[in-house]
């Protein structure tokens, strides 16, 4: 075995579902963890009234128990990465950082086509802060490894007839001779909303700064993340993980489990015919750090891995759920514009050569994301369950009490 090499690493959007674990994770493996948020995850609970149905605790309590748990220490500080240049700039260069790991931006597709306000507001704030790190890099003239968390979205939902490749695109184009010449391009965009548009405009956004500045980024296509607790995450009931069940936030497995735990209808939008990629959050933290040890060399081109387990129809996943806990399911009205039923075939070869265990859903994994939702019960506002954010005005809400519109 080689000598371990520790590095410094900025967690942007380290309060999140994803960041947090992943900042924990990072620590117990001995790196230099630096948090950076400005907690409009949690400003936007307070305004959807809908919080984590798990208590998570404010960052200064749960960086005291990682401290007591791990002995190691987190620090954290309060930025907006879209808003405020100087700051981030300045971080970046008194910490002079091996890495930095980038998920703050909201992640949400409801939330993001709620309103006029909230699609201007997604844009901003996630293109802002996508540039202003690039630009930060280069202006700190030091090699830092960019890592970013962008989505399966990306490649859209239709079925593409072929195994979707790790963000490259094998093509012949036909020259006026007729002499047809093999070109790789980027895996053409199809987002199906505002949000995963941003992480289609991000793509570009490191295409340029790749080519241009020759900066070192690993962009990570993620599936859908479900579970919420990780090794570490489950060492103290103060390191507790969010999770997300609302209809803006919840995303489907999870919130499938969440609605049997606490005896409501299995929300299938349309006929659930449509096939998602998913990720247990495990996982996720374990290829964050694959990520991390196996960087780009300066000068390689955007490296991009898929970075999902396996691929479920929702249909399927609701009747899982319901043999596995006798809840009832409701087909209701798709409150999103998106193909009634689509296949997908995804390539993830670029992680398991690096050493990717995957964990695929089983029965007790599943259990205990339910046991955690019901231990939790008394934290939902099952009033928040109905996804009511709608793409277009001919879209109809997913409310289970509502008729339903195919
Ligand atoms: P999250 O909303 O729980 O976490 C994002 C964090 O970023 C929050 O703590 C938020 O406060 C912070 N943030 C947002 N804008 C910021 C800004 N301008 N400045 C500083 N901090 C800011 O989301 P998540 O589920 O942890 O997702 C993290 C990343 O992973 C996102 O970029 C998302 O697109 C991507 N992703 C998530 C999933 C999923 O299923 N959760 C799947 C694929 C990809
Ligand atoms: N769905 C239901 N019932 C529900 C909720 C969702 O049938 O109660 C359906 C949706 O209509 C959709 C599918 O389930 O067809 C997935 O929805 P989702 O909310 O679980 O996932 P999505 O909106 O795609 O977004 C989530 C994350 C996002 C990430 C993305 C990865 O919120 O940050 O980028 O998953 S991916 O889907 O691979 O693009």
């Amino acid at each position: 075995m080689g000598l371990k090499i520790y590095k410094k690493i900025i967690v942007l959007g380290g309060d999140g579902f994803c960041g947090w674990p992943t900042s924990l994770h990072l620590s117990s493996i001995g790196h230099d963890v630096v948090i950076i948020d400005n907690l409009s995850r949690r400003n936007i609970d307070n305004e959807l009234e809908a919080g984590s149905l798990t208590p998570i605790q404010p960052m200064g309590s749960r960086l005291k128990a990682w401290e007591e748990i791990s002995g190691q220490r987190i620090r954290f500080m309060k930025i907006d990465v879209a808003q405020d240049y100087d700051a981030l700039l300045q971080v970046f260069m008194n910490e002079q950082p091996d890495a930095i790991v980038h998920f703050a931006e909201q992640r949400a597709a409801p939330y993001s086509m709620k309103s006029s306000k909230t699609k201007r507001y997604t844009v901003n704030n996630n293109i802002n802060a996508t540039h202003n790190v690039l630009c930060a890099i280069v202006e700190s003239g030091l090699d830092i490894h960019l890592i970013h968390l962008g989505t399966m979205g990306v490649y859209g939902y239709g079925t593409a007839g072929i195994k979707i490749p790790e963000g490259y695109l094998d093509v012949e184009v036909k020259a006026e001779t007729g002499e047809r010449l093999a070109q790789q391009i980027l895996y053409p965009t199809n987002p199906g909303s505002v949000y995963h548009m941003t992480k289609s405009l991000d793509q570009l956004l490191f295409q340029y700064y790749n080519k241009n500045d020759h900066l070192r980024i690993t962009d990570l296509h993620q599936g859908i993340v479900w579970g919420t607790n990780t090794r570490e995450t489950m060492l103290d009931e103060r390191l507790i993980n969010r999770f997300d069940y609302d209809g803006d936030y919840g995303t489907v497995l999870n919130r499938f489990l969440m609605q049997a735990a606490v005896g409501y209808p299995i929300t299938v939008h349309g006929t659930g015919g449509q096939t998602r990629a998913f990720i247990h959050i495990q996982d996720t933290v374990r290829c964050i750090q694959l990520a991390l040890e196996n960087p780009p060399e300066r000068g390689d081109r955007v490296l991009i891995f898929n970075q999902m387990t396996e691929t479920h129809k929702v249909k399927d996943l609701a009747k899982l759920v319901s043999e596995l806990t006798g809840a009832e399911i409701a087909y209701v009205s798709n409150p999103r514009k998106e193909a009634a039923e689509n296949e997908l075939h995804v390539s993830n070869d670029l992680f398991l050569s690096k050493g990717l265990r995957p964990i695929t859903l089983n029965v007790g994994l599943l259990q205990e994301v339910t046991e955690i939702a019901r231990k939790y019960a008394c934290r939902a506002d099952l009033s928040k369950i109905p996804a009511t954010s709608t793409w277009t005005k001919e879209q109809r809400p997913g409310n289970p009490t509502e008729p339903t519109v195919k």
